[in-house]
């Protein structure tokens, strides 16, 4: 576990959010928590989480069910030891094999699943800004957004940990395979080297000292994301997680990373592609360009 991020300073959000974005966004609202019930270790006062897991899917009709039932078993056993109730917001790229219809039904047996259906596939980064823009607009003011994958590949028992590390003072939580207690099931060595030879490239271009750049386990305190500009983020597929994570760093956001283990896929086929691949490589050279830091 390890705490990154311009020494762990405090970014302004309040001062960052630009004039014409609602910054009266979740007052005078049903559903809002006021109450500080506590604070987070640094001081700043805590509310009951409210936590919202966006789960990205393209065919994934065989895990979409799989992840949800997952998903509220770990949710359900953190409650009986007073965790929160967890919502889910599956957001669905038109998927040919039905998985969007999959969700929809879910939706109408479980008031906590919520569905996004966009128009055809565009990559994870925009089905994700999507999420995003909608958890910050929902009425229920969602404390905390997971970013988790539908594959499986992110264990939903480690949710409870990555809410635990931003209550306990991180703005992002990141499930990392590549801290000690990390690690990764049921992968060749070709796919060992280029996952964790590209998140070493990331991580040295961009000189930040987050081991999983491009992991998409991920807990956001809300205001990190009311804060950046999420209307300026381009990258469509992993790449995506480098750059959320390394503007965040350069907004003066604190990172953690909590060790997870990541087994392949058993179901449905990955969306990793050469595009992809090259996407997430040059990306590095612009955030560095874009957003220098001190
Ligand atoms: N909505 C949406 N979801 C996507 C898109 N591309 C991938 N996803 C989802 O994003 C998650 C991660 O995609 P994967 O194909 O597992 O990619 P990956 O985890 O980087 O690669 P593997 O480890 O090889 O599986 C899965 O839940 C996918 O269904 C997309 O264009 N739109
Ligand atoms: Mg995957």
């Amino acid at each position: 576990m390890g705490c990154v991020g311009a020494q762990c300073r405090r970014a302004d959000a309040s001062a960052r959010w630009p004039p014409d974005e609602r910054p009266d966004r979740g007052r005078n609202i049903v559903g809002v928590v006021t109450s500080a019930s506590a604070n987070d270790g640094l001081g700043r006062p805590q509310e009951a989480p409210r936590p919202v897991i966006l789960i990205p899917t393209y065919n994934e009709r065989d895990n979409l069910p799989l992840v949800l039932e997952a998903t509220f078993a770990a949710t359900e056993a953190a409650a009986a030891n007073g965790g929160p109730r967890y919502e889910v917001c599956i957001v669905d790229d038109a998927s040919p094999d039905g998985t969007g219809d999959l969700a929809d039904a879910a939706a109408v047996e479980d008031d906590r699943v919520h569905v996004l259906h966009r128009a055809g596939k565009q990559g994870l980064g925009p089905a994700y800004l999507h999420g995003f823009r909608w958890a910050l607009d929902h009425p229920r003011r969602f404390t905390h957004v997971f970013e988790m994958d539908a594959d499986l590949s992110h264990d939903p028992k480690y949710l409870p940990d990555l809410l635990a590390a931003c209550q306990d003072g991180a703005d992002i939580a990141l499930g990392s395979r590549w801290v000690p207690g990390g690690g990764i099931e049921g992968w060749s060595l070709l796919r060992l080297a280029i996952s964790r030879g590209g998140s070493l490239y990331a991580r040295t271009v961009l000189g930040v000292g987050v081991s999983d750049l491009t992991g998409g386990f991920k807990c956001f305190r809300r205001e990190v994301l009311e804060a950046l500009p999420l209307a300026d983020v381009r990258t469509r597929g992993y790449g995506f997680q480098i750059e959320m994570t390394y503007r965040a760093l350069a907004a003066g956001f604190t990172v953690r990373e909590i060790p997870i283990v990541f087994p392949d896929r058993q179901h449905g086929t990955s969306k990793m592609s050469l595009k992809i691949f090259f996407e997430g490589a040059s990306s590095v050279w612009r955030l560095r360009r874009d957003l220098p830091r001190d």
